[in-house]
């Protein structure tokens, strides 16, 4: 009848992108069974969903200027503050809950106690060069000795471990996210660093009065161009995404490792599950008063992209389309939280580093007391802030958590082989998380918002 018409015409694209996921694994399973590719054939295969992921790329940089920058100046500094305030306080809440529920789970689920340590043998899990090899140079250059990884950092002074030869934490994060960023996105845009200018330049514009009105105005159209090329590179999504997802598992060498790592993979994905369904949608009804599966429902194009490229700065265009578009909020928030979100707001990253981290202790039948939980807890936060929105972020970063609580560092390579999995998993919580933050935060700033409806004469932002 109608209202199906009606529902078939308003998510076309979404269902088209669900039909071309399904597509594209039997498509991946037939070719992979049945023809067997040479290597530059493969490469050919998975060409049209590099294109989709660099178009994304593209657009990251006008939409993070244009909407940072428009979003901090539509609000005068004193509610931007007060904004960015409860922005901070719920990405640092959400996170940490995130963490306390992984740790529950790997410590009652014991994924890496004895019965999977003997199936992980060493041996056998010594690191697929190529996987490590992506990996870790991106961040740190390694010699790869034959039964371990020996990181060492590289173009820093004395190479050591990652440890010795980065002295504070934070300048760490920051290289680290450098060069995560350098090495994933060939234009080399640290994305942390764009948000920390396009705030200053935002307040410095807002303040400028007339003036600043011709630089306001022309970030607007700016972020309006990048909106409409956003809404035509998603109508290449369903392509893209179906090679994307059939050149992968045709890539995939190691099926039988999933059984060995499956109760590590079961809770991991368990964790991310509750998280998505009980966790952040209880916070979100409890503080905005509406049906959150609905407010899912919205997100659920971003929530698929997410899925399919494993990288939330690379899906921000279409998290703000969502947000925006399905979930009617504010333009004057999604331009400033968005961003920040899709950036330091991490929850299924920071959930992963904890249950990874406890179950590497578990492999290693190294038993943890409290304060090294503890350390854990905070260095899976942090981390998870200083990893950057792309592909394998999560588990780069992993680096850090493990030398905080004495593990070796090698033992990374010991869940490198299904990450690429939970990688995809653990995107689509943090960018549900990003969203969920937006709604958030715009339920808790309705009386600035609705103050400057009254007073502003032109709203730059909601045109
Ligand atoms: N892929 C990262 C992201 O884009 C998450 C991660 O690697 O943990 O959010």
């Amino acid at each position: 009848g109608m209202n199906f018409k009606g529902l078939l015409r308003r998510n076309w694209l979404l269902i088209a992108t669900i039909i071309s996921v399904l597509l594209g694994i039997s498509l991946g399973v037939v070719v992979r069974e049945y023809a067997s590719l040479s290597n530059l054939h493969k490469q050919y295969f998975g060409f049209p969903g590099e294109i989709l992921m660099r178009m994304l790329k593209l657009v990251i940089l006008p939409l993070i200027i244009s909407s940072m920058i428009t979003g901090v100046a539509a609000l005068d500094s004193e509610v931007s503050g007060k904004i960015g305030l409860r922005a901070v306080i719920y990405y640092f809440s959400t996170t940490i809950i995130a963490v306390i529920l992984g740790i529950i789970l790997v410590m009652t689920i014991k994924p890496g106690v004895s019965q999977t340590a003997d199936h992980i043998d060493r041996a056998g899990t010594t690191p697929n060069v190529t996987t490590v090899d992506t990996l870790l140079d991106l961040l740190i250059n390694e010699s790869l000795d034959a039964d371990n990884v020996v990181v060492r950092a590289a173009s820093w002074p004395g190479a050591g471990s990652l440890n010795e030869s980065i002295p504070c934490f934070f300048c760490r994060q920051n290289i680290t996210k450098e060069y995560k960023i350098v090495g994933s996105y060939s234009d080399g845009i640290n994305v942390l660093g764009l948000i920390v200018f396009c705030v200053a330049f935002g307040l410095v514009i807002g303040k400028m009065g007339e003036k600043g009105r011709i630089l306001l105005e022309f970030f607007d159209a700016l972020n309006e161009a990048t909106m409409k090329l956003v809404q035509i590179i998603m109508c290449y999504m369903p392509v893209g995404i179906l090679f994307l997802i059939a050149a992968k598992i045709i890539e995939v060498e190691d099926w039988e490792i999933f059984k060995k790592m499956g109760l590590y993979m079961v809770t991991v994905l368990s964790g991310l599950a509750i998280h998505a369904t009980i966790c952040l949608p209880l916070i979100y009804f409890i503080i905005v008063r509406k049906n959150p599966f609905t407010f899912t429902l919205g997100m659920a194009q971003a929530l698929v992209t997410a899925l399919m490229i494993s990288s939330s700065s690379a899906t921000l265009p279409v998290t703000f389309r969502c947000a925006e578009e399905n979930n009617r909020i504010d333009k004057r928030i999604t331009r400033f939280v968005l961003p920040v979100g899709a950036t330091i707001n991490m929850d299924g990253t920071a959930l992963y580093e904890a249950v990874a981290a406890i179950f590497i202790a578990q492999l290693n039948d190294y038993d943890l007391d409290v304060g090294q939980i503890v350390t854990i807890s905070i260095t899976a936060t942090v981390a998870s802030i200083g990893a950057a929105g792309v592909p394998n972020a999560g588990l780069v970063t992993m680096v850090i958590v493990l030398t905080a609580v004495g593990l070796p560092a090698s033992d990374v390579t010991l869940i490198v082989a299904v990450d690429w999995l939970l990688d995809r998993f653990r995107t689509m919580i943090n960018v549900l998380g990003d969203a969920y933050g937006a709604g958030i935060v715009q339920k808790l700033s309705k009386r600035e918002l609705e103050r400057m409806d009254l007073t502003s004469d032109v709203d730059v932002a909601n045109p």
